[in-house]
């Protein structure tokens, strides 16, 4: 359909954007590291939110191609920020692929971006279908230096058990989980054990979807290391991290 094939060629066009959203460290409110998110204008028709495209690449085959361009345009863009963290989404399809360590390990060769600078997150969608193959495939990543988070935590079907068995370096809490704690006792509960937990088996934990100082304030008092969220600022292009940057010098 039309849709596909605009974005195909958006693809190999290169013609799809990065914005870059802060990573904030919690006890000192500096960035230390940003998220990409991809960011697609097609055109006559504006912008399509990746909720919307991902999934078609994943359906039609474009996944592959279009999570390679973003890793790649990641890591070369965050070389001109040396104190900072690059974090990039990894979908399913991705992830599936025998062939993903050897095409990261590819790209953090080609950008000569310090490997332990890289966060891949992933969702937990395919681990609960393939338990055996995401353990090899994290322990693949692993072993290049790469961090492996587990994203939107709390979300869907998150067990506990994924985060022992699977060695993830780090847990990112949904902001459907962060959203009402200061309004609701049993949200507030529910964040704080599964905070606790992450906790007591040494996994730091990011809290996503940070909009408002009081969330900040409660989040770091019960064990987030680092936050994300409107609060703090919205995805940007790469030129406006860079201003930060320059800012905080
Ligand atoms: O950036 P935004 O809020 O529009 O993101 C919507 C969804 O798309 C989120 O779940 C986010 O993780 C996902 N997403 C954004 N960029 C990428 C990307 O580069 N690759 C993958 N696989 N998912 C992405
Ligand atoms: O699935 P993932 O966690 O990767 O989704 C990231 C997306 O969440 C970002 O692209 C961004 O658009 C969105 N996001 C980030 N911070 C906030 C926030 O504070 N509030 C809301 N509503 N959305 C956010
Ligand atoms: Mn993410
Ligand atoms: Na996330």
């Amino acid at each position: 359909n039309a849709l596909e094939l605009d974005l195909r060629m958006a693809i190999e066009g290169g013609d799809l954007q990065i914005a870059y959203q802060p990573l904030i460290d919690a006890p000192t409110h500096q960035m230390t590291g940003v998220e990409a998110l991809v960011r697609w204008n097609r055109p006559g028709h504006g912008p399509v939110s990746p909720e919307t495209f991902i999934p078609i690449a994943e359906t039609s085959g474009l996944i592959e191609a279009l999570g390679l361009f973003v890793l790649r345009k990641a890591c070369e863009t965050a070389k001109q920020w040396p104190e900072l963290r690059i974090s990039v989404n990894v979908s399913p399809g991705q992830f599936r692929n025998p062939a993903f360590a050897d095409y990261v390990r590819y790209v953090l060769k080609q950008t000569e971006i310090e490997a332990k600078r890289v966060t891949l997150e992933v969702t937990e969608g395919y681990m609960i279908q393939n338990p055996q193959r995401t353990r090899q495939a994290i322990e693949r990543l692993k072993a290049l230096g790469v961090k492996v988070a587990l994203d939107d935590f709390g979300s869907g079907f998150s067990s506990i058990g994924y985060l022992r068995q699977f060695g993830f370096d780090r847990i990112k809490i949904d902001r459907s989980l962060v959203m009402d704690i200061l309004e609701s006792d049993s949200q507030r509960e529910m964040l704080q054990a599964t905070v606790a937990l992450a906790r007591s088996l040494d996994i730091p934990v990011t809290a996503e979807g940070i909009e408002t100082e009081e969330q900040a304030i409660a989040v770091r008092l019960f064990g987030c290391d680092t936050l994300q969220g409107y609060f703090f600022g919205r995805p940007m292009p790469a030129d406006q991290i860079t201003e930060r940057l320059m800012q905080a010098r």
